[in-house]
């Protein structure tokens, strides 16, 4: 296996359940729509993986076993009274019925895509060795936009992409569909994806130019029937790039009429685009305030474009000027709230998880909850930017987690981030790699990603054992240490990359290893040096009312703990406070002790990971486990590198010895500095 089958594995299930599952599938019913075939198609492939044959469609229930796929008007369903107007346009339902005397199992949803979303659940259900009797079963979407962020150039190259090359293979399209276009879409219809942005926020304006919209087209194509609408980023200046206008000012008549003009274009192309993701005034990207508009005169002209043909569109609200001196923690806050009921209705403005950047580890971002009349999406990134890219073992799932369950405390306790946004972003980790995600753990993150979309309230380890079990199969003995090193996963290369609350420590350009030393990049917010604040005196960014104050962006509630030393969770500690090295952390041990302690701590979670996985050799398949065991040490020797590195570092400043039991660094801090990486794929410039 090359993991290329991803959790959609649908290998043979042992005789014990062969035929248990064989009776509750001896043939099916469904309609003849794109959609339903598409959910037909996966169920026979399901079970000719999983149970050995093509289950045959017939047109009535002809015995016991029959699997009934359709919708509320379906003829067979109809009759049934099923509670399904409450599930939604997305929702569905799997429920025992007895048809016409048969014992059948119904896949119900309002719309099409209900059902094809039950199918994937029902195989799930054999997947995972649950029964297949007395079912009752109904779900539903929390949130209605679930979409993928795929920052793929149109040459192909991937910024923060770890998986090889996008999987659009642009000079090929039209003409050709790769058959790949059709399994990444049952790969997110599996988890409930349902659309998908497929050009960079750094975007490059000729994807608007007929010649590429009959490229999207065709991509659009392949995709609709599993539910997943297309979408594009706009490049602001697009007017002046393609048509030669003078500016790109939203308020100027001209401009808004070429944009109207252009989407019109695109929704004659494609009836059913979902709409355009902008980023602007952010990292050189052209944006309205290039003609002194703010971000909610630029968003509604594009949005009043879309409006009439039902299309969204999203605006990143990831700013942060050069110009402006301001704690960039800060930025987006005092940019973006004072918008707040000022965007159309169709549009979104789109968060990151936290205030900077994808860090291993952020407090929630204080635009969350902070917004109440604007629809907000939460913006992560499941492509591992800062997190070792795809060589390291972190599972994001309890890093999203611990986002959604934040407390905005907006407009009242017990409003997390969860309850008050609208959808869901993720930043695609996907290329044109065997495995998609550049390797065999980072596909759990494209999966847990889908989850936690369609419930923002769901808990990162059920779903890590879900994943586990469809990926490398049901034996315990298996599952049962995947999902302990998954779950310990991110937490420790927080501990090895930025322990404490620190953040932002990365190599220059690229982000791979560590640079806490880097001081010397353009603009002050670049540098590792800004965000650790280390001096003989201590570590940490102020960021309380002696400080940046950034707290206060917060609810009173969550802004006092945060801005309280002694309040504000030990794992924020340094992110929001600026402390003495012989500050008494609450282990005991002094602020400088327990940095290094929490170091080493990474360090061995990653030995004790690569020890796990070889106690797993031959009861797992062999490629698989071999690219694991290689990626893990990999890992082992770099978690090492940043752990050695970082204290070279920070003991260069502090001039304080290494608590007893702690290995001095390999090497002089300035072996580490000298590293030059000879390759790691970065930001394309
Ligand atoms: C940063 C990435 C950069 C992206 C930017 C963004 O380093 O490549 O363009 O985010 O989100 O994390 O726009």
């Amino acid at each position: 296996e090359t993991g290329y089958d991803l959790w959609l594995r649908y290998q043979p299930v042992e005789a014990q359940w062969r035929e248990r599952y064989a009776a509750r599938v001896t043939h099916f019913t469904a309609a003849d729509g794109p959609t339903m075939l598409a959910a037909a198609g996966e169920l026979r492939r399901g079970v000719a993986g999983m149970l050995g044959y093509d289950p045959a469609r017939r047109e009535a229930v002809t015995g016991d076993g029959a699997v009934v796929l359709g919708t509320a008007t379906s003829p067979l369903i109809a009759p049934l009274g099923l509670p399904l107007t409450r599930l939604g346009a997305e929702g569905y339902l799997i429920r025992s019925a007895v048809i016409q005397g048969k014992r059948v199992t119904v896949i119900a949803g309002n719309e099409e895509v209900g059902v094809l979303y039950g199918v994937f659940r029902f195989l799930k259900l054999i997947q995972t060795r649950q029964p297949l009797d007395g079912l009752d079963i109904s779900d539903a979407p929390k949130l209605r936009v679930r979409v993928l962020n795929h920052w793929d150039n149109l040459d192909r190259y991937v910024e923060r992409g770890y998986a090889g090359q996008s999987i659009w293979d642009w000079q090929k399209l039209p003409g050709h569909k790769d058959p790949r276009y059709t399994d990444y879409a049952r790969a997110n219809a599996s988890i409930g994806i349902n659309g998908t942005v497929l050009t960079n926020v750094n975007a490059n304006a000729d994807v608007l130019r007929p010649e590429w919209l009959a490229k999207v087209k065709a991509l659009a194509e392949v995709f609709r029937p599993y539910g997943i609408k297309v979408y594009l980023t706009a490049r602001f200046s697009a007017p002046i790039e393609l048509s030669g206008l003078k500016t790109a000012d939203p308020l100027d008549p001209q401009v808004a009429h070429w944009w109207k003009a252009k989407v019109d274009e695109i929704y004659r192309v494609i009836p059913d685009f979902g709409g355009l993701l902008v980023k602007a005034n952010s990292e050189g990207q052209p944006g309205p305030s290039d003609y002194k508009r703010t971000h909610a005169e630029g968003a509604n002209m594009l949005a009043d474009a879309l409006a009439p043909h039902g299309g969204t569109l999203m605006w990143r609200a990831f700013v942060y000027a050069a110009e402006n001196p301001d704690d960039r923690h800060k930025q987006a806050y005092a940019e973006f709230q004072p918008l707040d009921g000022k965007f159309r209705d169709n549009v979104l403005v789109q968060v990151k998880n936290g205030a900077i950047d994808f860090q291993p580890r952020e407090p929630f971002h204080p635009l969350f909850g902070a917004m109440p009349k604007t629809p907000l999406l939460m913006e992560v990134q499941i492509t591992k930017e800062y997190l070792g890219f795809a060589t390291h073992l972190a599972y994001l799932g309890p890093m999203w987690e611990e986002a959604l369950q934040a407390d905005t405390y907006r407009p009242r306790k017990g409003m997390t981030v969860a309850k008050v946004i609208r959808g869901v972003a993720g930043v695609a980790n996907i290329g044109s790699d065997m495995n998609w995600s550049g390797s065999q753990f980072d596909q759990a993150n494209w999966y847990a990603f889908g989850r936690f979309a369609w419930d923002p309230e769901a808990k990162a380890e059920p779903i890590a054992k879900d994943w586990a079990a469809m990926t490398w199969g049901n034996d315990p003995a298996v599952t049962g240490p995947i999902v302990a090193m998954m779950m310990a996963s991110r937490e420790a290369v927080v501990d090895y990359m930025t322990p404490l609350g620190l953040g932002h420590l990365m190599a220059t350009g690229h982000h791979y290893g560590p640079g806490p030393w880097v001081s010397d990049l353009a603009r002050p917010e670049w540098n590792p040096v800004y965000y650790h604040k280390a001096d003989a005196g201590g570590i940490g960014f102020d960021r309380t009312a002696t400080g940046t104050n950034a707290a206060a962006q917060y609810a009173p509630e969550v802004a006092a703990n945060f801005a309280d030393r002694k309040r504000v969770p030990e794992r924020f500690l340094l992110w929001f406070h600026h402390l003495p090295w012989t500050y008494r952390a609450r282990s005991g041990r002094t602020l400088w002790d327990e940095l290094i302690v929490r170091y080493d701590r990474g360090v061995d979670a990653v030995t004790g990971m690569e020890a796990s996985w070889k106690a797993l050799e031959g009861k797992v398949d062999p490629r698989r486990w071999a690219e694991v065991r290689d990626f893990l040490a990999i890992q082992r020797d770099e978690a090492g590198w940043w752990r050695d590195a970082s204290i070279a570092y920070f003991q260069s400043v502090s001039k304080r010895p290494l608590p007893a039991g702690h290995a001095a660094p390999a090497h002089e801090l300035d072996w580490y500095k000298a590293i030059q990486t000879p390759y790691a794929p970065g930001n394309g410039k």
